[in-house]
Order: structure tokens, then sequence, then C-alpha cells
């Protein structure tokens, strides 16, 4: 008598086990541009101090990032995930405002 009869042989025989391969799960989370716009008001000091404090840009980074805005009319201060975006543009926001500029900061899916 075979093997395959003496153990029923239902899972037709060795080396034909089901192989599942399962996709995973995880996604890549969009990102989102953080943005800060220009204006006629802010004082430069100011912009750079923000961008200091909330995208830990070095000083010369963060001037080089100023005077793009204040030369092209908006700029990128960082990509994020959308709730890390949506905090950083709220404390711009809260802090401008706080320091009476008319600074403008929001978000763009990139
Ligand atoms: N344009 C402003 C000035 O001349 C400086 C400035 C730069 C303001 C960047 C906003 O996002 C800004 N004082």
């Amino acid at each position: 008598m075979s093997d395959d009869k003496r153990r029923g042989g239902e899972d037709g025989g060795a080396g034909t086990g089901v192989i599942t391969k399962t996709k995973p799960k995880t996604k890549k989370p969009s990102l989102y541009k953080v943005l800060l716009l220009n204006d006629d008001y802010t004082p430069m000091e100011f912009v750079v101090h923000v961008l200091e404090r909330f995208f830990s840009k070095g000083r010369d980074e963060a001037t080089v990032i100023m005077l793009h805005v204040h030369q092209h009319g908006v700029g990128i201060c960082g990509l994020y995930t959308y709730e890390v975006a949506e905090t950083k543009v709220t404390q711009v926001m809260d802090f401008a405002q706080q320091h009476q500029h008319p600074l403008q900061c929001t978000m763009e899916r990139e």
C-alpha cells in the first residue's frame, strides 16, 4: 500500500501545501508641505525665529527659507504627516497672532 493511501492522501501528496502570500498591511502615509506666505509687515527676524522654533532649522537655513519666501511669495518649511503638519500650522498661526503679526502658514498635500 502506498504512503499516500495510508495517510489518506487528502493533501495531494508531498510538497503541495497551500502558500498564501499576504499583502503587507502598512501604507505609506501621505505627506504634506507646510508653507509660509510672504506679507509686507512681519519682521524678517520674527520669521527666522519661527523657522528655528517650530521647524528646528538652524539660523542659516532659516534665513535662506525666510529670504526665499520674501522674494517668491511662498516657501516650504518642511514635509510632515497630516497631523504633524496641522500642528505646525496651528503653532505658527497662534504664535504670529500672539505677537500681532499677519504671518500666514498653510499646508498642502505633496
Ligand atoms: N516681507 C517681510 C518683510 O519685508 C518679511 C517676511 C518674510 C514676511 C517671510 C513673511 O513669510 C514671510 N519684513
